[in-house]
């Protein structure tokens, strides 16, 4: 059965898609929109037409399952035309998010009504792409070329009452959307001209006495944009909608989607979306589980970690109990949540009253006890095995039968803090990422008996408060820090036998990672986890932290700063590195870049390759998310795996082989990758 159908509303005829979830366009829409259009067309007694969705959402955008697949005709380009040389007025009626496709359909329509919560935008940069069926040409002539060209070079949607101040929707419906819409055609039915987005000129006028505008926008945002082709692609397709007649324009657009498309950007980014919602799917487990009720949740300990989880929950409206062991350091905890939220607010993100909201949902407290009334307790206190046991141990007299009690470790062996309760099957582990209240993912470790109803209700809560969840299993690091620590190592030992902080960095960032190992270990903090005695000495970091070079928060680490927080290339740091080349007698040689790719990346993938081998990870594709959304990883590679399917995984077999000798006594091939590259298969789909 068609997902479009229609119906008659007096003269108007109304048609309706109903092809959940989203009401992509996929063939069977677009087919269906055309013979709509062309019952239109063909009935004297239609004097116009609404078109609208049925379900959560208008069109979300094309079918993106069926990009890469052979095209059926017609096609969205085709749809859109049609429907804007329809001899009946047309009408979008727009609820949810108008998107992509959706919305080049609604500007195709020759008018837009929307409810006051609808989204409008062209997210097609984050996939690689850009809009292709006019959405390029059409959305600077009705929204002007300035919005248009920060809608559609950065992805982000506008709401329906900005879109409808600045024309892109020409009436806002309270109410019924189908009534608004079919009383609004019956308004306009007789107009003639019918407009037309394709023909109107006046915003693209404005945009030509003023070409500086895309060079300004390039620069404002060049750190925004660095190494993504998509969003250049589009300024050009904007660039060319002001320069150019129309036809020439869509020209142009098809040409750079075209390009996009064919690159290995638009397959990573893709490829991206379906990894990050099949991410939140967790195998094996009974179809029918319900997740627990969460109405309070308790935090222990109020530092830079449990001051940021907590206000995850605060600013999705979850109370939270926050305990600490001495007042002031509660205090203090709070007073930087306040902080935090009231930098949010004076950034315009927020308001005040929100931030109030916000803070009274919280319940600072001295007492484990409190934490009596939480359905979900996270425990975040510094990592160190004894002290977890013994919370864990106190919770176990204290939570409600049915709590589930999380750890926020970052290594620690969740078993086994699990195993200081007599309720194993309530205990999961919840890592958090630095800001917390900021970072989006979030490692649910599973351990050997959590119980299937609180995966899902971790799950589920981790959307709730907009984190990209990831299911790892117990084993030290857990996905992320696991494949950080071959990374680190090699890094370390690149710097004894020749390479320098900053090209070990450099060619990090120039990869596509927001900063390189040592810039990360200096803002982390040099002395995280460093042993605190000066007089020992055994490493390059040990030699650091005893000066008291702790990163950015002392002004020196491995770079010096200046009071501006600029680094720039420490000659102390050389010194001490040259002279623990010479007191491990490793000579230094000349570092190649590839080198450094082969021993700190490709690493990174025979990790993961490990991680997967032992099921530690469900599937490649949760790696890349991790990496991704955990450790800045560049999308437009896709993550680590997917980028080893790119590279070839016989040449990352190689490459290893390659460095084996240097890589250590402890190095091993992940036999999985090397199966797989012998097969010639890749990680991802
Ligand atoms: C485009 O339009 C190109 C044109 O310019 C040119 C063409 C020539 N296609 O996100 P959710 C699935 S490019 C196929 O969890 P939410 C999704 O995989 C497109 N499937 O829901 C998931 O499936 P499952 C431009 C899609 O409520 C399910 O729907 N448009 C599509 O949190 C629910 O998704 C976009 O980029 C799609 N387009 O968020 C919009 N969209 O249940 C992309 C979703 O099996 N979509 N699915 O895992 C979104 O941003 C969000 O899905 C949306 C809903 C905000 C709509």
């Amino acid at each position: 059965m068609s997902p479009i159908s229609t119906k008659r509303h007096g003269d108007v005829l109304i048609v309706t898609s109903n092809n959940p979830p989203v009401n992509a366009l996929g063939h069977a829409v677009r087919e269906g929109l055309v013979q709509a259009i062309a019952e239109a067309d063909a009935d004297d007694k239609v004097k116009a037409v609404v078109i609208r969705c049925a379900g959560q959402t208008f069109f979300a955008g094309a079918d993106i399952k069926e990009f890469g697949k052979p095209m059926q005709m017609p096609m969205l380009p085709q749809v859109v035309d049609i429907i804007e040389n329809c001899t009946k007025p047309v009408v979008a009626a727009i609820h949810g998010t108008a998107f992509g496709g959706g919305l080049e359909v609604a500007l195709a329509s020759h008018y837009r009504v929307a409810v006051p919560s609808a989204k409008l935008g062209v997210p097609e940069v984050k996939l690689g792409i850009l809009p292709g069926a006019g959405g390029t040409q059409r959305l600077p002539r009705v929204a002007g070329v300035a919005k248009a060209l920060d809608m559609a070079a950065t992805g982000n949607p506008i709401g329906a009452k900005e879109a409808h101040e600045i024309g892109l929707v020409d009436r806002l419906a309270e109410g019924d959307l189908e009534q608004h819409a079919v009383a609004f055609a019956e308004e306009v039915r007789d107009i003639r001209p019918i407009p037309k987005s394709s023909t109107r000129d006046d915003k693209v006028e404005e945009a030509r006495a003023n070409p500086a505008i895309f060079d300004e926008y390039r620069k404002a945002n060049a750190r925004k944009m660095k190494g993504f082709d998509a969003p250049e692609a589009v300024i050009k397709a904007i660039e060319a909608a002001v320069a150019k007649p129309y036809q020439e324009g869509v020209q142009e657009e098809r040409r750079l989607f075209m390009e996009l498309m064919s690159g290995t950007q638009a397959r990573a980014q893709q490829y991206f979306f379906f990894a990050e919602r099949q991410a939140s799917k967790i195998d094996g487990l009974p179809e029918d589980t319900e997740p627990r009720a969460i109405a309070r949740v308790g935090v222990i300990g109020a530092g830079t970690m449990g001051g940021g989880i907590s206000m995850n929950f605060l600013s999705a409206g979850i109370p939270v109990t926050i305990v600490e062991m001495a007042q002031e350091a509660l205090d203090r905890g709070t007073g930087v949540m306040r902080k935090n939220y009231e930098a949010t607010a004076a950034k315009g993100r927020m308001t005040g009253e929100q931030v109030e909201g916000a803070m009274a949902l919280l319940k600072p407290s001295l007492k484990l006890e409190d934490l009596a009334e939480c359905d979900l307790i996270i425990e975040a206190v510094f990592e160190n095995m004894d002290v977890k046991k013994d919370i864990f141990g106190k919770l176990d007299k204290i939570a409600k039968p049915g709590a589930i009690l999380a750890s926020n470790t970052s290594y620690l062996n969740v078993d086994e803090i699990a195993a200081t309760t007599s309720r194993p099957e309530d205990v999961v582990g919840l890592h958090f990422f630095s800001p917390a209240n900021i970072m989006k993912l979030l490692e649910v470790v599973r351990g050997a008996k959590t119980a299937p109803d609180v995966l899902v209700t971790a799950m589920q809560l981790a959307k709730k408060i907009r984190k990209v969840a990831v299911v790892a299993g117990v084993c030290h690091g857990f996905i992320g820090n696991r494949m950080l620590m071959p990374r680190q190592i090699e890094a370390t030992k690149l710097l004894l036998e020749g390479a320098t902080p900053e090209q070990v960095d450099r060619v990090h960032v120039e990869f596509g990672m927001p900063m390189g190992p040592f810039q990360m270990a200096d803002l982390a903090g040099v002395d995280i986890g460093w042993h605190r005695d000066p007089s020992r000495i055994e490493s390059i970091r040990d030699q650091l932290c005893a000066m008291e070079r702790w990163g950015q928060k002392k002004g020196a680490g491995f770079y010096d700063y200046d009071d501006k927080r600029r680094p720039s290339p420490s000659p102390v740091v050389q010194q001490i590195i040259e002279d623990f080349s010479r007191k491990e007698g490793i000579a230094r040689r000349e570092i190649s870049d590839q080198e450094i790719i082969e021993r700190t990346l490709y690493i990174m993938v025979n990790e993961g390759a490990k991680i997967l081998d032992e099921n530690m990870a469900q599937r490649a594709s949760d790696i890349d998310v991790v990496w991704v959304y955990g450790y800045g990883w560049p999308v437009y590679r896709g993550g680590p795996m997917f980028w080893a399917d790119t590279v070839g995984l016989k040449e990352i077999v190689d490459g290893l082989e390659r460095q084996e000798d240097r890589l250590g006594s402890d190095f091993t091939l992940s036999p999985l990758l090397v199966r797989k590259a012998e097969a010639g298969e890749k990680f991802t789909r």
